[in-house]
């Protein structure tokens, strides 16, 4: 049939493209597991990868994406760890008409700098935290200690923002200590003793709000640690549903999460596949979806289903 000729073609042209991913690093369960489903995503479509894994440092990422362009690579993927220095190294790409597709961060770039961003609504992540916390707490006071992302990325701006969206018509919820735990379990965990003790032992803290789940998992350490118990005494909601979390919520010891999906490179894939083919420009945001889970909605049964994911 014709669809079916058209498909393979697509995929003959498709194949033996080489990609450059410039990754930010290994903070996150979350992004173990994007780097896997990636890497398994271009194997599957005969794409060559370049890999190149920039320890949280931007200027990793800027070195990479130079020797891709170097390299004259057919695309580049970029999960950019902050949201500005983009402009000059996007530039050189454009102008080497090489397009770049941004991976589940944003960039305060303007947005002809890159064909396309696969990404969930980082600010809407925050309100589904805020209005679950909100709702859950109903009208009691609720002392809140905030530990944010990567300091200057786009998911800890906008999940910070989003979060206090959905709050700040409701006085009985107070932010009362917010800081950067870097998306990292360690320092999620460090960064909790030091809200615990400043806080009476943790007792006059109602609910931890964590922009990810593996800080989240190093903060429920922390609390244990402290003879509390996580998931009552103190309420736990984050972002990312990795099996870590769901594990914890089946326990008892945290109580939401937001999902965001690791396969951002399968929509940014078919971008390109669609680009290459005949010129297709895709919309300038593909948005994944965001979908909150509690502990009323099988823990163990989605953790189960998520293990072997890469993660
Ligand atoms: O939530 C976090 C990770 O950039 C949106 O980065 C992503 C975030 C994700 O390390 O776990």
């Amino acid at each position: 049939t014709v669809a079916a000729l058209a498909m393979t073609a697509t995929a003959a042209l498709a194949e033996g493209q080489t990609i450059g991913f410039s990754q930010i690093g290994s903070e996150s369960g979350w992004r173990a597991a994007e780097t896997t489903l990636t890497q398994t995503q271009a194997k599957e479509r005969g794409y060559q990868l370049q890999f190149s894994d920039a320890q949280q440092k931007q200027e990793n990422q800027i070195a990479a994406i130079r020797s891709f362009i170097a390299q004259g690579v057919d695309a580049i993927l970029l999960a950019p760890v902050v949201a500005t220095g983009w402009d000059s190294v996007l530039e050189e790409a454009k102008e080497a008409e090489i397009p770049v597709v941004l991976l589940d961060r944003q960039v305060d770039s303007s947005d002809d700098m890159y064909l396309t961003a696969v990404g969930s609504n980082l600010v809407h992540e925050g309100e589904v935290a805020g209005t679950w916390l909100a709702e859950t707490v109903a009208g009691k006071d609720c002392r809140i200690v905030e530990l944010q992302g990567t300091t200057g990325s786009s998911p800890a701006i906008d999940r910070k923002t989003g979060f206090e969206n959905a709050i700040k018509d409701h006085a009985n919820l107070q932010i009362v200590r917010s800081q950067t735990g870097d998306f990292t379990r360690a320092q999620g965990k460090e960064v909790m003793e030091s809200f615990l003790q400043a806080e009476n032992g943790g007792k006059d803290i109602c609910a931890l709000y964590a922009h990810n789940d593996d800080m989240a998992v190093g903060a429920i350490q922390a609390i244990k640690e402290a003879g509390l118990a996580p998931g009552k005494d103190i309420l736990v909601v984050s972002i990312d549903a990795v099996p870590d979390i769901f594990k914890a919520m089946a326990d008892g010891e945290a109580n939401a999460t937001v999902e965001l999906t690791p396969n951002m490179a399968g929509p940014a894939f078919d971008a390109l596949e669609a680009y290459w083919k005949d010129g297709t420009m895709p919309a300038k945001f593909i948005q994944t979806d965001s979908r909150l889970y509690t502990q009323a909605d099988d823990p163990a049964g989605e953790y189960e289903a998520r293990k072997d994911l890469g993660y």
